[in-house]
């Protein structure tokens, strides 16, 4: 973990984590399901792994790879993938439930947890919103508590091996408690805002959030 010392006493961040405290998270440090409430209503398991794509797979070696944090934040980062390793590097297991009904439980993700990546940028008081922009040109919107949800994170490698350019890699976002639709493949940039910017499915008839255990499915 980044050294929270240096963190200002009343930064955006502190603060979330201690209405997070109140609330009972940081419990068990893993989000847990009861095994009979594990699948989302309306979903089905797979134990394939569909891609889903806007029909382009961008072509980003780990050696052209960059990723910018920028906007509402106190420390904007510019990484390569050498920079971006160098975090603290976090596994975690996690279920995928995408919005055209297949689910498939137990994925291991390698990465950068959201968490920490906060503690390196620094949300300012105003950050409200994160939006994930990638470099096929899709984008999605997370408000900032969900995507720095104990789970999410931003994964470079599935089942201990590098993630395959179709799923995402070099590096995508992976936000297991809501529809994979918000977690982003191809990651180039993530952006904070003081206000909520509809991404490309949300502005197409997706919810905005995207909860599966709500079927938060599609906009009405
Ligand atoms: N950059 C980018 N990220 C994306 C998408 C996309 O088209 N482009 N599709 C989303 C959707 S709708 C889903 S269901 C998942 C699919 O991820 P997968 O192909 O690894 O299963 O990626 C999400 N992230
Ligand atoms: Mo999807």
């Amino acid at each position: 973990m980044a050294d929270e010392s240096e963190l200002p006493p009343e930064s955006k961040l502190t603060r979330s984590k201690e209405r997070w405290a109140r609330e009972g998270k940081f419990l068990t440090g893993r989000v847990v399901r009861p095994e009979d409430q594990r699948l989302p209503p309306g979903q089905h398991l797979t134990r394939d792994w569909p891609v889903l794509d806007l029909g382009l797979t961008p072509e980003i070696s780990r050696e052209r790879w960059r990723l910018d944090v920028y906007g509402a934040v106190e420390t904007p980062l510019f990484w390569d993938f050498p920079a971006f390793l160098a975090q603290e590097q976090r596994q975690f297991v996690s279920d995928i439930h995408c919005v055209t009904t297949w689910s498939r439980y137990d994925n291991q993700w390698e990465g950068l947890a959201t968490r920490d990546l906060l503690a390196a940028c620094r949300p300012r008081d105003t950050a409200d919103f994160v939006v994930l922009h990638s470099y096929d040109g899709y984008t999605t919107n997370l408000a900032l508590e969900d995507f720095a949800a104990e789970d999410a994170l931003l994964a470079h490698s599935w089942s201990g091996a590098p993630l395959t350019r179709e799923h995402g890699g070099p590096a995508r976002v992976v936000v297991p408690h809501l529809y994979f639709w918000k977690s982003a493949k191809w990651l180039k940039a993530i952006e904070f805002l003081d206000h909520d910017a509809p991404g490309y499915w949300e502005v197409r008839g997706y919810h905005n959030r995207g909860d599966p255990w709500a079927e938060q499915r599609y906009s009405d």
